[in-house]
């Protein structure tokens, strides 16, 4: 972007002008500056004659493109990122000194990367999947790193087995296939097999896993950390997210689907949303809980596969990120973008959760093969925006020159400089946690108990939920070619809930259990989607319309819409502009077939007509999928016709008329409603 309004004032966007380049309306030069006077043809003995050697620009082109790759993530390759700021609602010094968490009037910069885990950089985004949320804060005191989820647990309790877990997950390796499914043997048969994961396997099944969009996910550190406070008290913490437009989902068959009709569908929403200036919010929420609080639960704090119940332990709302400005480069930013649970400022620290130690080796180690050696803190987007001196030398790409002859500690020469901080300097001094113990390789007693998260989740879902997560079993269970991990699989739900078993098992033709299930019967009204906010404003609606459309049914639905914040598209059977009965033109920016039902929130059929055949019947496709997905529909009288059935028409969510006023009202009404799971009876 070259309209970089925000350069001043933020000081991350300061620091990244220094390195944008603009290369159009320049010579062409090679990477020696020197100007090139031909690109087109390679340097030849003669016009039909062999390449020569000589040829160093084509060399340096070839070479360079050559190299153009890098490894992608071994896990969260396929993800977007944008930049924004953070502010603190009020000072958070009671509990922690970390600067960023003390003044309201300042605006930390922020870039944030959302992610798929399992999928290649290429795959699909709205497959069955956790989504990855890493905000990296630019500091005064450095890098601050939350490298969260949209899942506020995880499959295992320990990170050794990490490289199990994820094997099991990606695609087999001897097939490469499926790609970014959990759908397939092995990963049931790890499931089964760690049954430590059977919290997080509900929420994967659930309608966390295929969210609307990156801007209606919650985030969560996963982990309990610890803040401290300048007289070096600490409390226990849990981060989250709560995005301001609430959590709100994808139904299965739509994100399938939309895989097809558009494998960029989140990264497009995210991009378009900023570039729109409807700049995607979320709330920085934290549970505290002092540390003579530490057993107070029947689980384990540190255990990384629990949560704390918000019932329980309030998220209190302190501060607000807003992503305010797209990248401009994805290679550049995104994917050379390092992330890393251990990049902590004073007043934040960690604990002894076995996942959280074992991501703190994981992290650094995992930049060095993907970006080539240890000097990627130098690069633009990893860069702090706080100076950063040490003793630290050479190695591929450094880009420092370090001056003077003195790199080591203790030193004379440089009057011992640089010079380690005080704690009142603002130096990191990790909390000191009193640890005794022997050297064992165990699980503490304490992380034991697998089955009562996941029946709390269970029994908070509404019944709708409860039937996603029912078929979302059923579906990726009935991938499982192995019947022996199918009917494993089953019996580790029998100890979650029978309700849940039984009609899994019967789906997938595995034995139904009939003992078993966990006596939890408390209830987190928190963790289901139903209980969220709902809100109009960013929703798209698809309008299908017609030339020769009756403008009285479509202008004043369409400024009713645009009022609401709701964005209206123009659908029609070709591309241009498309004219009323009284004159009026109106232009398409889809037509029939580059666009796609499951692309839109709501479609309303607004009239019209046209001399293709197909208009009417592509129309009458768009609104009874969009039906079959629990959208809100509109049509007009006349296109009522459209709708398969007499139950249709008359079904919650159904909007037929004259594009009056009460008209345009019921469906501004409906798109706040989101869906309309009553049509799952029908
Ligand atoms: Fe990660 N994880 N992870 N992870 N993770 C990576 O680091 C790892 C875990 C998460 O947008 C890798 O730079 C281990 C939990 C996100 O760039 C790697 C363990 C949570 C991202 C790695 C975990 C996460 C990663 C791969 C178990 C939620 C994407 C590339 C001990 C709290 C960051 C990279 C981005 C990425 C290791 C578990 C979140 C290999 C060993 C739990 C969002 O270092």
């Amino acid at each position: 972007m070259s309209e970089h309004q925000k350069v001043n004032g933020n000081s991350k966007n300061e620091q990244l002008e220094q390195f944008r380049s603009k290369d159009e309306g320049h010579t062409l030069t090679t990477n020696q500056g020197l100007k090139v006077s031909e690109d087109e043809f390679s340097l030849k003995a003669g016009d039909r004659g062999p390449t020569l050697l000589e040829d160093f620009h084509f060399r340096e082109k070839m070479t360079h493109f050559d190299h153009e790759r890098i490894p992608e993530r071994i896990v969260h390759a396929r993800g977007f990122a944008a930049h924004g700021e953070f502010e603190v609602y009020k000072s958070l010094k009671e509990y922690t000194k970390a600067k960023f968490l003390q003044d309201p009037s300042v605006k930390t910069p922020v870039f944030v990367r959302f992610s798929t885990v399992a999928g290649s950089r290429g795959s699909a985004e709205t497959v069955r999947d956790a989504r990855g949320f890493s905000t990296k804060f630019y500091t005064e005191e450095g890098n601050y790193d939350l490298v969260g989820n949209n899942m506020p647990v995880f499959f295992i309790q320990d990170a050794i087995k990490f490289p199990d877990l994820v094997h099991a997950l990606k695609p087999e390796p001897h097939n490469e296939m499926p790609q970014a499914a959990s759908a397939h043997d092995t990963f049931w048969d790890f499931i089964a097999n760690n049954q430590e994961s059977a919290h997080m396997a509900m929420w994967l099944m659930s309608d966390r896993a295929i969210p609307r969009s990156f801007r209606m996910m919650e985030g969560f550190g996963v982990h309990t950390f610890r803040l401290i406070n300048e007289q070096g008290k600490a409390h226990f913490v849990k981060f989250h997210w709560k995005p301001v437009l609430g959590v709100h989902s994808l139904v299965w068959d739509e994100a399938q689907k939309i895989s097809g009709a558009d494998p960029d569908f989140h990264r497009r929403d995210l991009w378009e949303s900023i570039e729109a200036g409807n700049f995607p919010e979320y709330e920085l929420g934290i549970q505290l809980l002092s540390e003579e609080d530490e057993f107070k639960f029947d689980f384990d704090v540190l255990d990384p596969t629990k949560l704390w119940p918000e019932e329980d332990v309030p998220v209190q709302i302190v501060g607000k990120m807003t992503l305010n400005r797209n990248v401009d480069n994805v290679f550049a930013e995104t994917e050379q973008v390092a992330f890393h649970p251990g990049h902590v400022v004073p007043g934040i620290d960690f604990t002894n959760d076995p996942l959280l130690q074992g991501r703190l080796f994981s992290y650094t180690d995992t930049q060095l093969i993907r970006l080539g050696g240890p000097n990627f803190h130098e690069l633009p987007i990893n860069r702090p925006v706080c100076p950063f001196h040490n003793n630290q030398r050479d190695g591929y790409g450094r880009q420092t020159i370090n001056q003077g002859s003195v790199s080591y500690h203790n030193n004379s020469l440089a009057k011992n400089t640089p010079a380690p901080a005080t704690e009142a300097e603002g130096g990191y001094v990790h909390y000191q946690e009193k640890v005794e113990g022997r050297k064992v390789r165990s699980r503490s007693k304490s992380f034991e108990d697998h089955f009562s998260q996941a029946k709390l989740f269970w029994n908070s879902m509404s019944a709708p939920e409860q039937t996603h997560i029912i078929e979302a079993y059923s579906f990726e269970l009935g991938k499982v070619k192995s019947k022996s991990v199918r009917q494993q699989v089953v019996d580790m739900l029998a100890n979650v809930t029978l309700e849940l078993a039984v009609p899994v098992a019967e789906a997938i033709g595995a034995t139904p259990p009939k003992t078993g299930g966990s006596e939890v019967a408390q209830i987190s009204p928190a963790l289901s989607q139903a209980n969220t906010k709902k809100h109009p404003n960013t929703r798209k609606i698809g309008v299908i319309i017609g030339d020769g459309f009756d403008e009285d049914l479509v202008m004043p639905v369409l400024d009713t819409l645009m009022r609401a914040g709701i964005q209206p598209e123009i659908i029609s059977d070709k591309l241009g502009f498309i004219k009323g009965s009284k004159g009026t033109e109106l232009e398409v920016i889809h037509t029939l077939s580059t666009t796609d039902s499951v692309l839109f929130d709501a479609i309303y059929a607004a009239g019209g007509n046209s001399e293709h055949k197909k208009f009417h019947k592509d129309t009458a496709q768009f609104l009874n999928q969009a039906y079959s997905h629990f959208k809100p529909i509109a049509v007009t009288t006349e296109n009522a016709k459209l709708l398969e059935t007499a139950e249709h028409r008359s079904s919650p969510g159904v909007i037929i008329g004259d594009g009056g006023e009460v008209f345009a009202a019921s469906l501004v009404a409906a798109i706040t409603a989101h869906r309309f799971w009553e049509r799952m009876n029908e």
